[in-house]
């Protein structure tokens, strides 16, 4: 018999230590994972855990409202854990210094005057295991970092990587030719409201198909780098790339949750990073038999899409329903359960459908 992993909310706090990116938003949750693995069939696990892992659906939208949006800070920032005192867009100032022929200093208004965009992406956690939910997707709008960079003059001989700091002692840097990229923008507006402080006001990096910890938020100060710069979370031991992996997730019913009647839908998001998702496969048997489902195209190239799937089972009983996500470039997701240090988790969300009667 295959091992099988699953994910779900409980008070095990396995991945609760110090490679957690924000053991306090875990804490408040309670913990977000149960690691248990497992031998056996579906019936031993049913009578191993019962009900005590139930877990209620998941509602799936296509943008996530501002108040639901996940927030990861870092912990140990001079200002506390949160950067929660308000900003003063009057005060606040953007410095872009480093090797630039004009350096500069912008204020709010500055910003403001400068041509916008809008664009929906995706943003997800490095720290986010199969099934997590630290990712969210809105519709920011803000300016291009390439064309800033140009007035200030960037050397493009010299420049290496893009540096970002913030006002909460945050630092993380992006290669100078992403930087370059037309998708990359300062944004200010998030879901055509005014960017809430703990989103990053004034002003916050949107680097689509990269992790969240490159998305640094409450920019004060941006500097083109001759070397290769070394962010907060590099320093502990993450990644210096932070390339998304394709990651899906079943939403709806939930784990554990009691079904009766003769068909189910199954819906939930599935994301691929830097591309877009083509196909998300659905399998009842531990992955044994694959199910296409049905896709709803999304907005941009660069969020999440939801998937969904009407399920008849063939009698009661419990299943093992597993969740699995192709890209625009062919790739399938990785079923190797990995911890997210340092390069991101990988591995399939499974859930247990518990068809009471049909
Ligand atoms: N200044 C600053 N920017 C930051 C962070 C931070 O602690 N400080 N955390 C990063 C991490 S790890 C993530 S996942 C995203 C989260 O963005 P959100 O809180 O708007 O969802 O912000 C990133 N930008
Ligand atoms: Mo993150």
């Amino acid at each position: 018999m295959a091992t099988i992993f699953f994910f779900s909310f409980g008070n095990s706090s396995a991945m609760n230590n110090h490679f957690s990116l924000r053991r306090r938003t875990l804490l408040k949750l309670g913990g977000l994972t149960a690691l248990a693995s497992l031998t056996g069939g579906c019936d031993s696990i049913g009578s191993l855990f019962g009900r005590m892992f139930a877990v209620p659906p998941r509602e799936t939208t296509y943008f996530t409202p501002n108040d639901k949006f996940y927030v990861v800070n870092y912990s140990d920032s001079p200002f506390g854990a949160n950067l929660t005192r308000d900003l003063n867009q009057e005060q606040w100032r953007l410095i872009i210094k480093g090797e630039v022929k004009r350096p500069m200093t912008l204020g709010w208004r500055d910003i403001l005057n400068r041509d916008a965009f809008d664009q929906a992406v995706t943003l997800e956690c490095i720290d986010t295991l199969p099934g997590g939910d630290s990712l969210g997707n809105a519709m920011w709008r803000g300016i291009s970092l390439k064309k800033l960079l140009q007035d200030a003059g960037a050397d493009e001989e010299m420049a290496r990587d893009v540096v970002f700091r913030a006002a909460d002692g945050y630092d993380d840097s992006i290669p100078f030719a992403r930087a370059m990229q037309d998708d990359v923008m300062l944004a200010y507006l998030m879901n055509g409201e005014k960017l809430p402080k703990e989103h990053g006001f004034p002003l916050r990096l949107i680097v689509p198909g990269l992790y969240g910890i490159k998305n640094v938020k409450w920019i004060i100060e941006i500097e083109v780098y001759a070397g290769d710069y070394k962010g907060y979370w590099q320093r502990k031991g993450w990644t210096d790339d932070g390339t998304i992996k394709i990651f899906s997730r079943i939403d709806s019913p939930g784990h554990y949750q009691p079904l009766a009647g003769p068909e189910h839908l199954f819906r939930g998001i599935a994301f691929g990073g830097p591309n877009s998702i083509s196909k998300v496969e659905i399998s009842f048997d531990a992955g044994k038999t694959w199910n296409e489902t049905e896709l709803q195209p999304p907005v941009s190239p660069y969020t999440w899409v939801i998937w969904s799937y009407r399920w008849r089972p063939p009698k009661a009983g419990k299943y093992q329903v597993v969740v699995r996500a192709t890209d625009t470039r062919g790739q399938l997701q990785t079923a190797e359960l990995v911890r997210p240090q340092p390069n991101g988790a990988s591995g399939y969300h499974t859930i247990i459908a518990d068809v009471e009667q049909i």
